[in-house]
């Protein structure tokens, strides 16, 4: 397995977030990818630079006017004031039904709002650096499977699946999934599935492939009733137009157990081997885990082991990315247990 590792993820640093009322530390920091570059070099496994460019590819999943703003975002805002060098920017205003959302605004906070899903994706000064990286890593992963290798895992942040077409949200800025589906289309995949494990349903990714029939998303996760992203990730949600049939949420509630949660897996497993992918793209969120502070379903760190065993056994060339895991101090040990469950099943 070819492992990724960016050192521009460290320069995406924002401070806090907003969180039950409050300004808390953010969940999703630095320390978590160094978490998990500390466990891989404890076993021995070798970190590799994204080698591939990403940017054309970043025009195939985003629209170019997002892809502009947030290239220019921490510049707009620094210009605004220089003093905002200290300053988090944060959306207050967003175009939601009946308000209009094809006109970019002149003001950066209001076109801040135009690209955001939420007031919970913090910029920071190496922001567009450190997710720019990350989508390297992504196509990277990509391209070496198309070399024949058998699995690569971008232990990359911020995560991407959240982010859309167009906009930002849940910690995500360009959605490294989706990078890694289009690359492997570009590199002669007639087929791809993408499966998206993390607690949070992946709506940046279903959206970006919701009307294809070439790109299959399937996503276990908590229930949108009562968990975030709350507006997307309902059973009922199949797809549209070519893509009727491609898409498949297995919500399920708050609290599942691992059992539970094994069961959906194999409904998720079979509807990706039924598709016969010629590559599988993991949305490795582990944020399952028992332990973290803001989800909640109870995988134990050996089930992050039987989850590697699983997806191994699918038989495909795959490429993880990872996206949440807010227990950073057992981040590392879940993500290897997941490489070495895969890589035992070889
Ligand atoms: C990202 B990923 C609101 C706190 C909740 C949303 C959670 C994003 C999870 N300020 N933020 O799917 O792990
Ligand atoms: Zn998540």
């Amino acid at each position: 397995m070819r492992i990724y590792f960016t050192e521009q993820q460290a320069q995406h640093a924002p401070r806090d977030e907003f969180f039950r009322g409050q300004r808390v530390p953010c969940f999703e920091n630095p320390s978590r990818a160094e978490f998990v570059r500390a466990a891989l070099l404890a076993r021995g496994l070798a970190l590799h630079a994204p080698e591939a460019d990403s940017t054309p590819l970043l025009a195939q999943v985003h629209a170019p006017r997002y892809l502009d703003f947030l290239r220019t975002a921490w510049d707009q805002w620094l210009a605004r004031d220089p003093a905002n060098a200290e300053v988090q920017p944060f959306p207050s205003v967003w175009p939601v039904r009946t308000l209009r959302g094809d006109v970019e605004p002149a003001d950066f906070v209001a076109r801040l709002g135009l690209y955001s899903m939420d007031n919970g994706s913090p910029l920071a000064a190496g922001t567009w650096a450190a997710a720019k990286a990350g989508a390297d890593a992504a196509a990277s992963a990509a391209q070496a499977l198309g070399r024949g290798e058998r699995a690569a895992f971008c232990a990359t942040r911020p995560p991407g699946h959240h982010a859309g077409p167009d906009f930002m949200g849940g910690y995500c800025f360009i959605n490294n999934a989706a990078v890694a589906a289009q690359a492997l289309r570009a590199g002669g995949a007639a087929r791809v599935a993408v499966l998206d494990v993390d607690y949070h349903h992946g709506n940046g990714t279903q959206a970006i492939f919701y009307q294809r029939a070439d790109v299959l998303f399937v996503s276990l996760h908590g229930d949108p009733r009562t968990e975030y992203p709350f507006y997307l990730g309902h059973a009922d949600e199949t797809g549209a137009g070519e893509g009727i049939g491609f898409n498949l949420n297995l919500p399920l509630p708050a609290g599942s157990s691992a059992a539970q949660w094994f069961d959906a897996l194999e409904v998720a497993c079979t509807r990706v081997a039924r598709h016969r992918p010629d590559a599988l793209v993991v949305s490795l969120g582990l944020d399952t885990y028992a332990g973290d502070p803001i989800s909640r379903f109870q995988l134990q760190p050996a089930d992050f082991t039987r989850l590697g065993r699983r997806l191994a056994r699918l038989g495909l060339p795959t490429a993880f990315i990872l996206e949440g895991g807010y227990a950073a101090a057992e981040l590392g040990e879940n993500a290897v247990r997941v490489i070495q469950g895969f890589n035992d099943e070889e």
